[in-house]
């Protein structure tokens, strides 16, 4: 009788003592899954981000992004209200010498505690379908998903360029990016 009654008293105690530990647990962690370590999408910022003015069909987003943390972080997917799909992609000579877009393969890496150029003739994210006409002075947001599956979302302004018009090769895909010819200084 006497030891069941201790045993009772002491169980509940535990339990009590076990909701405290939670209690102050759960005050105590912060929103992201790992308190010791920034999710990548709290280290990485992008400056002077900007996105070609287009009618329809594709435009690309360029700028500079930045990564605080000690660690590489991959950039493995772009989103945006401005285009049903969007990709990343890495501008290569291709096989008769002539500069050519594609899908950069395994994403972005922009490197510990450096930058990552997104710009013409060079990385950029691709906005492969337009929903509606980018106009210069417009804004199109953007949100940018990486490795751990953390997201960063930012603003850019849209303005008129008129270089940027490599041709895309993505699998059996050819496409003009824009039917406008470049002018010559
Ligand atoms: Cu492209």
């Amino acid at each position: 009788m006497n030891t069941r009654t201790t045993t009772t008293t002491r169980v509940g105690l535990l339990l009590a003592a076990a909701a405290l530990a939670l209690t102050g647990c759960a005050s105590a962690a912060s929103p992201v899954a790992s308190p010791t370590a920034e999710r990548d999408g709290q280290s990485v910022t992008i400056t002077d981000a900007w996105v070609k003015s287009a009618e329809s069909g594709m435009s690309a987003a360029f700028g500079t992004l930045e990564n605080t943390s000690d660690h590489d972080i991959i950039l493995v997917s772009a989103e945006s209200p401005a285009s049903t799909m969007l990709q990343l992609h890495e501008t290569v000579a291709n096989d008769s010498g002539a500069m050519v877009m594609k899908e950069k393969q395994g994403g972005f890496v922009i490197p510990a505690g450096g930058s990552f150029a997104l710009e013409p003739g060079g990385n950029h994210i691709m906005l492969m379908d337009l929903t509606a006409p980018l106009i210069a002075g417009d804004e199109a947001t953007f949100t940018l998903t990486f490795s751990d599956a953390s997201t960063y979302e930012f603003t850019a302004p849209v303005k008129d360029y008129s270089g940027a018009n490599e041709n895309y090769e993505g699998g059996d895909m050819h496409m003009d990016m824009t039917p406008t010819p470049t002018p010559s200084n």
